[in-house]
């Protein structure tokens, strides 16, 4: 069984744990719609078959799958990961999951927020939204976990947690005009402090160039550990990145968190601008309606955008020259953790990367 709240986390003494505390798993969806993902997704497949495998090496994964993927899937898979139905629009779990909260007792819940395609009828990727927008309570009603449901357009990947009382999310995305434009600055805050129990949130302005997300967090840094920050870096100064690194660099040093502590940031260099090819725009089926997929467009590729799992970290490599700086620096900087790198071209040609696609469930 699986009840809804009408409180919330705060009110409860629930929290949003960090991604770097323990988990009982992870969640991914399956990556399909042909207006997304090029050759009917089956690259893609791949992609996300390589992710779930190196992450399986850690945690426990379960794939969420539309009925009529369900054998491919299955038989793309190896016999550890679980794979069960659900029905959706797209495959990215970090945005319409579940955000699981714990009261550090053993107890697990989720938040249910509301999706809408990264922007709704404003801006939003895709429509309809609406198996997307179902996603969160069908998982938590299979892990029977009980769930609150926030009145907030909100996706997972527009917010970091320390775990220790602070948020950090980026003002291009929670305000932006696509999601909640009735609601002023701190009723959004309000909102992330009762459903995330924070105490302090950390408004970076803005996220990486060209995310068709508008500039989620979980693309330009993340924690590594309450206190330290990875960031993502170029020393370009004629490289549109640059300015946007710049000032989350210098707004970050002009902060303290939750706990009074000033953040140790580490400059992660990104990979040279990878666009898209023409023989990859070409095989996306275009439709009305869709993000379309150009030649020469430019990709918002980040080697910051990976998943911490229990004992390891899966992160993304583009076949560039910068992926081996990347994955020695991060192995440096988590020294407990095994690094691994999956090529992820194919999912930063789908709109986002390895984090975009999991989504942890805390360890109760
Ligand atoms: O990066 C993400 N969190 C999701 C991107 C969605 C792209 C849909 N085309």
């Amino acid at each position: 069984m699986s009840l809804t709240f009408d409180s919330t986390p705060r009110a409860d003494g629930f929290f949003m744990p960090a991604e770097f505390a323990p988990h009982a798993g992870c969640w991914m969806l399956w990556p399909q719609r042909p207006d997304n993902w090029r050759l009917g997704g089956k690259p893609a497949q791949k992609a996300f078959a390589a992710v779930a495998t190196a992450i399986a090496q850690f945690e426990p994964v379960t794939m969420g799958v539309n009925a009529n993927q369900y054998s491919n899937a299955r038989q793309m898979l190896p016999p550890h990961i679980r794979v069960v139905e659900i029905s959706n629009n797209d495959s990215w779990m970090r945005d319409c999951g579940p955000t699981f909260v714990a009261d550090g007792k053993g107890r697990v819940r989720g938040v249910d927020w509301v999706f809408n395609a990264w922007g709704g009828l404003y801006n939003g990727l895709y429509f309809p939204w609406d198996l997307d927008d179902a996603v969160a309570q069908k998982v938590l009603e299979m892990e029977q976990v009980d769930r609150y449901k926030a009145p907030l357009v909100l996706e997972g990947g527009s917010i970091h947690v320390d775990g220790e009382g602070t948020c950090i999310t980026t003002e291009e995305c929670l305000l932006s005009l696509g999601r909640n434009p009735e609601l002023p600055k701190h009723r959004i805050e309000s909102f992330l402090k009762e459903y995330l129990n924070v105490e302090k949130v950390l408004w970076v302005p803005r996220g990486v160039f060209h995310d068709e997300t508008t500039g989620h967090v979980d693309n330009i840094l993340c924690y590594l550990r309450p206190g330290v920050v990875a960031l993502n870096w170029t020393d370009d100064k004629s490289d549109p990145q640059y300015d946007r690194s710049e000032e989350a660099y210098d707004y970050l040093m002009s902060q303290t968190d939750a706990k009074g502590r000033r953040l140790e940031i580490h400059k992660i260099r990104q990979p040279n601008p990878i666009l898209i090819q023409p023989e990859e725009a070409e095989g996306v089926d275009a439709v009305d309606g869709t993000l379309p997929r150009q030649a020469g467009d430019r990709m918002a590729a980040s080697y910051i955008n990976f998943y911490l799992c229990n004992g390891g970290a899966v992160i993304p490599s583009f076949g560039d020259p910068h992926d081996a700086e990347a994955l020695e620096r991060l192995q440096q900087l988590l020294p407990d953790r095994k690094v691994v790198s999956v090529p992820a071209r194919e999912i930063l040609l789908g709109g986002g990367n390895i984090h975009c696609i999991t989504q942890q469930q805390p360890k109760g």
